[in-house]
């Protein structure tokens, strides 16, 4: 009795190193043979999220840049001080499930870093990214990209400079998790318009936009003189814009003819300069149920153009 117990363990032994040299072959080839082309990948993309591929999914993908410029101090910065400043755009909206991968790129000549606050929702750090001909001190990255997948507004800020700070509002998407809608439709409905403005994606008419940018000429379609110039919205979670003048010339935000719906803001006041006519103020809000992609102008100044994409829930 005794006798068979002993072999019986001696067998469970054998199986249980068995099964150990299994795993560990198995982490072995997992490591050497599979691991490495990811590790590759991480590398050249310079993320410690790495996942979805700038290159080939730019939709999915918001570009910020640290600004030319920005290791300078705005005039009135103290320390403490929170407003925003050094990043572009300063506000970024994006959509868990959508577009929230956040490409930071550096166009500053001074190097700078894209740092999560304490606090913040989920955490992340670009580390050290290289300036235009200016080279981290020890190891630096060119850009630095984060998916974003969970909800809640970041505050995130230079390590070397602190006055540099910027804010990312991350939406729930539709599909992934407890939205609410269906069911409860005038409650609904209700709360939707009531939050509206709060809830509203953030953009701006930008200081100088009066001035076109250089090599403008007629006919030319870049985008600029909104902030952002490019934004995604969702039908039914943040399909809402609010378009703020923060230039001291007066501006529209107009559609241009060919967009699958028309808006026109008429004029807006800029800083301390009224429109001739009647004004709505200095800000226009407008919200898309149309999905399509749209292209908008200042029906003052041509050079001045932006973009919105607009996606069905
Ligand atoms: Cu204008």
């Amino acid at each position: 009795m005794s006798d068979m117990s002993a072999k019986g363990s001696t067998a469970v032994g054998v199986i249980v190193a068995l099964l150990i040299i299994g795993a560990v072959g198995v982490i072995g080839f997992y490591q050497f043979e599979v691991a490495p082309s990811q590790l590759l990948t991480i590398t050249t993309t310079t993320s410690s999220s790495a996942g979805v591929n700038c290159q080939t999914s730019p939709s999915e993908c918001v570009n910020v840049t640290m600004i030319s410029g920005a290791s300078s101090p705005y005039s009135g910065y103290a320390s403490g001080s929170t407003q925003l400043y050094g990043y572009s755009p300063l506000t970024l909206t994006v959509v868990i499930g959508v577009n929230n991968t956040v490409v930071f790129t550096n166009q500053d000549v001074a190097f700078h870093t894209a740092t999560s606050n304490t606090g913040d929702p989920a955490s992340f750090d670009s580390g050290c990214i290289n300036g235009q001909g200016a080279t981290c001190p020890s190891s630096g990255a060119s850009s630095y990209q984060f998916t974003f997948t969970v909800a809640g507004t970041y505050l995130y800020h230079c390590d070397y400079h602190p006055w540099m700070q910027g804010k990312i509002i991350v939406i729930q998407g539709s599909g992934a998790s407890p939205t609410p809608s269906a069911g409860s439709t005038t409650t609904s409905a209700a709360s939707s318009s009531a939050s509206a403005s709060s809830s509203a994606v953030q953009a701006t008419i930008v200081s100088g936009a009066s001035v076109p940018y250089s090599g403008y000429s007629s006919g030319s379609t870049q985008l600029y003189g909104y902030s952002p110039v490019n934004i995604t919205v969702v039908i039914g979670v943040n399909n809402t814009v609010t378009w703020t003048n923060m230039d001291s010339s007066f501006h529209t935000v107009t559609s241009v003819s060919g967009d699958p719906a028309s808006f026109d803001s008429g004029c807006l006041n800029g800083v301390g300069a009224s429109c001739p006519g009647t004004s709505a103020g200095n800000s226009f809000t407008y919200t898309f149920t149309v999905p399509g992609t749209y292209v908008y102008h200042c029906s003052y100044h041509p050079w001045m153009r932006g973009e919105v994409t607009v996606l069905a829930a």
